[in-house]
């Protein structure tokens, strides 16, 4: 998968990707990682990628130019994706669909936000990880590129793709625990240390489910609510629907 990240902050997306889990794939050549520094493409003493908004206002702009430039020296795959507060929110779907592909490219905006020609003619999809505003699009474009390249074959281990399975079934993930059993008197629950494997299954079902009833109400609800299996295993370890009661 190729992958290539326009920003004025080179260092920092590149950094990331060698000292992080990516840096493996990226040294092995599963991903192919271009990151393009914005100021090699002006063309002033500046190096000026900026400019102040037509019809006023406070902050800067990314111009044009720099960008555009970009794109039509290195032709970098598609989609082209820009990150800004602005976009449609990033999530677990959309990093399996762009793990499909065979490539994306990552527009980081900065000062107030990008000029919305090349939003218009080159942009496929603004992307927001967020309802937060950031000094600038690294941090959520090394999201992106994280959420997206983990779901590779091999890029982390088949270890975790038992975790995007539990994300696609819609459900937080149940409480983990390790060694001590018993901690400053905190014990791990019986039932994970019972053998048990079939009420250990049943165990982690009910936990996730009122888990995700108690913080994340919308995700049953796009699950279309409970049904009588769902209500069935909360009863079982004594957890209850907190809709109903
Ligand atoms: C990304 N959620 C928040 C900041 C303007 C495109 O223009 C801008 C981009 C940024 C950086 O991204 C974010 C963000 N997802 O702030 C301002």
């Amino acid at each position: 998968m190729r992958i290539d990240v326009l920003t004025i902050f080179p260092e920092l997306v590149g950094g990331f990707a060698t000292h992080s889990l990516l840096g493996r794939a990226v040294a092995s050549g599963q991903v192919d990682l271009r990151v393009h520094d914005l100021r090699d493409a002006t063309t002033d003493v500046h190096r000026t990628v900026d400019d102040a908004p037509f019809g006023g206002g406070a902050g800067m702009v990314l111009r044009p130019e720099p960008i555009m430039e970009t794109i039509e020296a290195v032709d970098p795959p598609r989609p082209v994706l820009a990150l800004g507060p602005g976009g449609t929110t990033f999530d677990q779907a959309t990093a399996r669909r762009l793990s499909d592909g065979d490539g994306l490219t990552l527009i980081c905006g900065r000062y107030e936000g990008v000029d919305q020609r090349v939003l218009d003619h080159v942009v496929d999809e603004e992307v927001s990880i967020g309802d937060y505003v950031l000094a600038g699009g690294e941090v959520a474009a090394l999201v992106v590129v994280e959420a997206v390249t983990r779901l590779l074959p091999g890029v982390m281990g088949n270890r975790d793709s038992a975790v995007d399975e539990s994300f696609a079934d819609g459900l937080l993930e149940y409480p983990q625990y390790t060694r001590p059993s018993s901690y400053r008197g905190w014990e791990v629950p019986e039932v994970l240390r019972s053998g048990d494997h079939a009420r250990i299954a049943r165990w982690r079902r009910a936990q996730s489910l009122r888990r995700t009833l108690d913080r994340r109400p919308d995700l049953v609800d796009v699950r279309g609510g409970l049904d009588d299996q769902d209500r069935a295993l909360l009863a079982e370890f004594g957890l209850t629907d907190p809709r109903t009661v």
